[in-house]
């Protein structure tokens, strides 16, 4: 239908709108290679901004750019992952065997580089209170959706199938999620692309 998106390699959907006013950007899919040998689909995922908030805080300094002079600027980028606004990526686990295990470590490798490079080394600290809430028990089979919502004064919610997981106030942590998926180096170079043309065009007045 037209208010869902549909992921064609893996026909994950998402919907266009979450909440009342946060809109999909760009959907993708996270892989991993396993022993260099083959690369597994983890999850597909969804990226969300809140349109208002987009508005808000981003038109008056961008508005009247075109679009490619927008897609060249580095800085729109950066004023998009720092700025104070209300997003959510939203996964969809495909990969069917994932442990709590192996999210921890890949978290500490995804995650982790990133809190390194943008908060300096003395990390590992906070590193290991996120990764320390990732209780044994809980169950994500193929088919869960994972919320990561980043709410207003960069607070971090996280939602397993709709339930609270637990939250965190930390700028850095907000930024260096969004880096995994809208960054220099993401993990899937067509979402972003798309991703970046959808902000351009809701901040162009
Ligand atoms: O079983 O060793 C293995 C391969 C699993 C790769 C898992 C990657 C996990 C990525 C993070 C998922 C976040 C929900
Ligand atoms: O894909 O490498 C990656 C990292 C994605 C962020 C994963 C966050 C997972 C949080 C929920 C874990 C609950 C057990
Ligand atoms: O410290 O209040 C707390 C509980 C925090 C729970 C954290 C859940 C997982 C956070 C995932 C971050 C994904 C980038």
């Amino acid at each position: 239908s037209s208010d869902t998106v549909v992921e064609s390699k893996t026909g994950v959907s998402f919907p266009s709108v979450l909440g009342d006013s946060r809109k999909l950007l760009g959907i993708g899919l996270r892989r991993k290679s396993v022993l260099g040998l083959k690369n597994i689909d983890v999850y597909a995922f969804g990226v969300y901004a809140d349109n208002g908030d987009l508005k808000k805080l981003l038109s008056e300094k961008y508005g009247k750019l075109s679009l490619s002079e927008l897609r060249e600027n580095k800085e729109f980028n950066e004023d998009v992952m720092e700025a104070d606004i209300c997003m959510t990526v939203r996964l969809q686990i495909i990969y069917s065997k994932l442990s709590i295990r192996s999210v921890r470590s890949a978290f500490e490798e995804s995650v982790g580089t990133r809190l390194r490079k943008f908060g300096g080394s003395d990390n590992k600290e906070l590193l290991q209170r996120f990764t320390s809430q990732f209780k044994d028990e809980y169950k994500i089979p193929r088919g869960s959706v994972i919320d990561l919502s980043k709410e207003r004064g960069h607070v971090l919610r996280t939602t397993i199938d709709g339930k609270e997981v637990g939250s965190i106030q930390s700028k850095l942590l907000c930024r260096s999620l969004l880096d995994l998926y809208i960054g220099e180096d993401p993990f899937d170079r067509k979402a972003k692309e798309d991703i970046e043309l959808n902000l351009a065009s809701l901040v162009q007045k």
